[in-house]
């Protein structure tokens, strides 16, 4: 069988999804699109035999559509899953989920009530190679108990409507959802420390930002978030424990000897440092939505990310340390 998807949203990010679920992913067709540039939308359906639909909630009560990928803006997500859920239809959202906790918490209990697992949040890192390797050596107790994990989180350069809170709620928020998979458990503070702050930024932004998260088992972590690190994409990430440590490996890339060097290149852009995290990610939704079970991140994950995001732009602002006001999981999503 194959799953007959309609994406909402055909800017980049859908763009690339488009192709990938049409060339990439077994099982899945691309039949139906919307975007609010109408124009555009009709282009890209033409280009994978799909159809154009005048919004998206028309889309998501398309009887040909199984399943809906929401790759719109952030502030259209919130209602877009919740139209999928009331619609019984399987959702994969990009993140955020929703751009305030109020709105995931909505979802999550639209979800809870209608009693299946509909939702997957876009957290594509859960999919990478690398921090699937460290989740296995980490469970596998081979370092021992967590107690340190140091990360950093870097792009070349941000535009200009790039702001201070995006640093969290769109760039460390993968860093934010790996920390909680990584160790399964949940972060209980934050803090925010302002280094001083590079010349090569618009004035408006704080950059770089350091995250020091607590979690609820008592393990430190610290998060560098620097976006307009000018030499490239760099994503690290080290767990330190109590026999070991496990690492991030770097980014296979052709390594040249020459001219009396050693020299590798580094990815420029997320699209191609993740692409294989995004073709795997791709891959297990739609076999899960085949097998009628979906095992992605959560609506709670969701969540959690926004709550914990929340926190983080509070403490940037106060300097001090902000508890995480998480509500209690639910069994639903235990
Ligand atoms: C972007 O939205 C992403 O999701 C990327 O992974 C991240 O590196 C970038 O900072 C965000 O703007």
């Amino acid at each position: 069988m194959t799953v007959q998807v309609g994406v909402i949203g055909t800017g980049m990010i859908g763009q690339e999804h488009i192709r990938r679920l049409t060339d990439s992913v077994a099982g899945a067709e691309v039949c139906a699109v919307s975007d609010m540039d109408i124009e555009r939308a009709k282009e890209v359906a033409s280009g994978v035999n799909a159809h154009a639909v005048d919004s998206g909630h028309d889309l998501i009560c398309d009887p040909q559509v199984d399943a809906v990928v929401v790759t719109s803006s952030g502030p259209t997500h919130a209602e877009y899953v919740l139209a999928a859920i009331h619609a019984g239809k399987y959702v994969f959202c990009e993140k955020p989920l929703a751009t305030t906790a109020e709105d995931c918490l909505r979802i999550v209990e639209a979800e809870s009530a209608h009693g299946r697992h509909l939702v997957q949040v876009g957290f594509m890192r859960r999919y990478d190679p690398g921090y699937r390797a460290m989740k296995r050596a980490i469970d596998d107790g081979h370092i021992g108990t967590p107690l340190l994990m140091h990360c950093a989180h870097r792009n070349p350069t941000v535009p200009e409507t790039y702001h201070s809170a995006m640093a969290t709620h769109d760039t460390a928020i993968h860093e934010i959802d790996t920390v909680r998979w990584l160790l399964d458990e949940e972060i209980r503070s934050v803090q925010v420390l302002t280094p001083r702050p590079t010349a090569l930024r618009f004035d408006h932004l704080t950059d770089p930002q350091v995250m020091l998260f607590e979690t609820t088992g008592g393990a430190r972590v610290d998060v560098e978030v620097f976006v307009n690190c000018q030499y490239g994409y760099d994503i690290r990430c080290e767990t330190v424990g109590e026999r070991g440590t496990v690492a991030l490996p770097e980014p296979s890339q052709a390594v040249m000897r020459s001219h009396g060097q050693v020299r590798m290149g580094l990815h420029q852009h997320w699209k191609t440092r993740f692409a294989e995290a995004f073709d795997v990610e791709f891959q297990e939704w739609i076999g899960g939505v085949l097998d009628g079970e979906v095992t992605g991140p959560s609506a709670w994950d969701g969540y959690a990310a926004a709550e914990i995001g929340g926190a983080t732009v509070s403490a940037l602002h106060t300097g001090e340390v902000v508890d995480v006001p998480l509500n209690d999981r639910p069994p639903f999503y235990a």
